[in-house]
């Protein structure tokens, strides 16, 4: 545990002259998507501006990387896993999120960010914590969000979900059941970890009563 605070020491936050830095994590069907439309109608409601972004992707080049991976056909080695999603993020913070931060009246909303490679690529995939944290703490990998949500789903409702919605299965979502069970343990590992970042939210319940918790969260950090 020391090994992995020292390695947390190491990163930093945007400072209160810059913009809002927001990511929002969770398994597939958690409702990060519904409720990034929500954080943004709340922020533009108070006259900020608003930028929504989602990893990998966000940029021509982080969009390309994502279609390598999730469209897929063969196993990736983790390592390579990591390394792709770790590209991805360093050009959309070179592109779009550094940029966007200088102004203090911007808030950047992540679909995503170094969670999900702790959680996905570090427990599910077993590269470990250390690993992924290590990959990060050069400049401009080594920025943390201000607050990340965690929506915290079972398996099986993000099951129903998936079914719900029908699509086509990607990459990660043709996974088997104990990939899941790790990665669900993965996040909540990622929670306790960095307690005044992660605020994890019980996501079973209605989307509108998640929307309800995020605001209150919203409210005390403003
Ligand atoms: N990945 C990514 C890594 O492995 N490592 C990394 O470092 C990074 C960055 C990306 C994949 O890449 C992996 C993780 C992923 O597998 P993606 O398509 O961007 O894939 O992400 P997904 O999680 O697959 O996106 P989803 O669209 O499946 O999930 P969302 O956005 O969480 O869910 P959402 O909002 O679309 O909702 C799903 C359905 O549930 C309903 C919605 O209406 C929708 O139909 N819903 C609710 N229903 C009931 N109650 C609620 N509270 C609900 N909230 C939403």
């Amino acid at each position: 545990m020391s090994t992995l605070n020292n390695l947390i020491g190491q990163f930093t936050t945007p400072s209160a002259n810059e913009g809002l830095f927001l990511s929002i994590e969770g398994i597939e069907g958690s409702g990060k998507t519904t409720q990034i439309n929500f954080i943004k109608q709340f922020f533009e409601d108070k006259g900020y501006s608003v930028i929504t972004l989602r990893e990998p992707g966000g940029t021509r080049f982080g969009e390309k990387l994502r279609e390598a991976i999730l469209e897929s056909t063969s196993p990736l080695h983790p390592l390579s896993e990591a390394h792709l999603f770790v590209s991805s993020r360093t050009q959309l913070l070179y592109e779009k999120i550094l940029p966007a931060l200088r102004d203090k009246k911007c808030v950047v909303i992540l679909d995503r960010y170094i969670d999900s490679s702790l959680a996905y690529q570090g427990k599910a995939r077993g590269l470990g914590f250390e690993t992924i944290l290590k990959l990060h703490l050069n400049s401009p990998l080594n920025i943390l969000p201000k607050r990340t949500f965690f929506l915290d789903i079972d398996l099986e409702t993000s099951m129903q979900r998936q079914l719900l919605r029908g699509n086509k299965k990607d990459y990660f979502e043709s996974e088997k059941k104990d990939f899941y069970l790790s990665l669900v343990a993965g996040y909540r590992e990622v929670a306790s970890l960095f307690t005044n970042r992660v605020k994890r939210i019980d996501a079973t319940v209605s989307a509108a009563e998640v929307s309800e918790l995020i605001k209150a969260d919203l409210e005390a950090l403003l």
